[in-house]
C-alpha cells in the first residue's frame, strides 16, 4: 500500500512536471551554424548545447548544427541572425567588429595573460556589458566561449623573431586591429574569411595564418603549413549569439532555458578545450610540424612593435574602454 501510494505519488509529480514542459516550451528547430569542423572543440560543444537543451525542455527545444561554416561565414550568419533568417551561431568576437566596433578590445595584443584572466573579464561586469551592446544591433550576445591563444604557421620559415615576419603574406581575421598588428610587425596582413582559408593555404595565395592549436589541429592546417610559432599573441573568444528577431518572440521558460544551456555549454566548452589543447600540440608534432616557442624577450619585441595599433583602436573612440579593461585587470592581478 505504501509503496503503491509512492508510486501514485510518483506519476502525479510526472505528469504535472510533464504538462508544466509542454506550456512552458513550443515545438522548436534551432539552427545553430558554426564554422569549425564538425569533429573541432567548437563541433563538440554545439552539440553538448544541443543535448542540454533537449533534456531541459523535455526535446521540445532542438539545436540543430550546422558545421564547417554551410550556412555561411562568421560575417554571413552575423547577418543572417539580425535578419531572422538563422536562430543561433557560435564566432569570433573578432569577426563582430562591423556591427559593434568596441569588440576589437579583445583583439588588442597580450591582453590577457591566462585564461583565467580572460574568463573574469569576459563573464564579468566588462564582457556582460559588451555583449549586451549588440542588443540594439539585432543580435543577443548570449555567453563567452573560448577560442583561445592564438599562434602563428606559415610556410616559409620558422619565426623565431619580429624580423621574420617580414613580407610574409599572413592570412588574418577581417579586422582592422589585426590587419594593423600584423602589418606592424612586417607581415603582409590579408583579411580574409576562414572558410576560405584552407584553400588560401593550400594554393599558397597566403604563406600563413594564426589561430589556437585546437583550430590548427581540427582544420588540418598541418597538411599545408610546416612551421608553427608559439606567440599566443592575442587570446581570442568566442560568442554564443542568437537571432534578437528570433528571440523576441520566445516564452520567458525558453529564454530561460537557453540561457542556462548556455552556461553549461560554456563550462564545458573550455573545460574541453583547455585538456584538447595539449592533445592538440602533441598531434601536430607527430604530423611533421616543426614547433618554436617565442621567447619572452622577443614577445616584447611584438608587443612593442604593436603600440600603434593598441593607440590606433584608443583614438577610434575607445579610450575608456581600453582604460576600464586596464583597470579591472589591475583589480584581479592583485
Ligand atoms: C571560425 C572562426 C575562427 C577564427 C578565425 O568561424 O577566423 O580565424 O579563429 O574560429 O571564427
Amino acid at each position: 500500500m505504501k509503496k503503491f501510494g509512492k508510486i501514485l505519488l510518483a506519476t502525479a509529480l510526472a505528469s504535472c512536471f510533464g504538462s508544466a514542459l509542454a506550456a512552458d516550451f513550443n515545438p522548436r528547430i534551432i539552427r545553430f551554424g558554426y564554422g569549425l569542423a564538425e569533429d573541432s572543440n567548437q563541433g563538440r560543444a554545439v552539440k553538448a548545447f544541443a543535448e542540454d537543451l533537449a533534456k531541459r525542455t523535455g526535446g521540445k527545444l532542438r539545436a540543430k548544427g550546422f558545421a564547417s561554416a554551410s550556412l555561411g561565414n562568421d560575417n554571413q550568419m552575423q547577418n543572417a541572425l539580425i535578419g531572422g533568417a538563422q536562430e543561433m551561431t557560435v564566432v569570433s568576437t573578432a569577426t563582430l567588429v562591423g556591427i559593434e566596433d568596441s569588440f576589437g578590445i579583445y583583439d588588442l595584443p597580450f591582453v590577457f595573460r591566462n585564461e583565467q584572466e580572460a574568463d573574469s573579464i569576459l563573464d564579468g561586469e566588462f564582457g556582460k556589458k559588451l555583449a549586451a551592446k549588440l542588443e540594439a544591433k539585432g543580435l543577443i550576445g548570449l555567453v563567452y566561449w573560448e577560442n583561445g591563444f592564438r599562434n602563428l604557421t606559415n610556410s616559409k620559415r620558422p619565426i623565431t623573431k619580429l624580423e621574420d615576419m617580414q613580407g610574409v603574406k599572413l592570412r588574418v581575421m577581417q579586422n582592422p586591429v589585426y590587419i594593423d598588428m600584423f602589418n606592424s610587425f612586417g607581415a603582409n596582413a590579408i583579411p580574409l574569411a576562414f572558410s576560405e582559408l584552407f584553400t588560401a593555404l593550400e594554393s599558397r595565395t597566403v604563406d600563413g595564418q594564426e589561430n589556437p592549436v585546437n583550430t590548427i589541429q581540427s582544420s588540418k592546417f598541418y597538411e599545408v603549413q610546416k612551421y608553427l610559432s608559439i606567440t599566443r599573441h592575442v587570446y581570442s573568444p568566442w560568442i554564443v549569439l542568437a537571432s534578437k528577431k528570433w528571440w523576441d518572440g520566445l516564452t520567458a521558460a525558453e529564454k530561460k532555458a537557453i540561457q542556462e544551456t548556455a552556461l553549461v555549454s560554456r563550462d564545458f566548452e573550455r573545460k574541453d578545450s583547455r585538456e584538447a589543447g595539449s592533445k592538440a600540440m602533441d598531434i601536430l608534432k607527430q604530423k611533421g610540424m616543426q614547433i618554436n616557442v617565442l621567447s619572452t624577450k622577443e614577445l616584447d619585441r611584438l608587443q612593442d612593435a604593436a603600440r600603434p595599433a593598441i593607440a590606433k583602436f584608443s583614438a577610434n573612440g575607445h579610450t575608456e574602454l581600453v582604460k576600464e579593461l586596464q583597470a579591472d585587470l589591475a583589480k584581479i592581478r592583485k
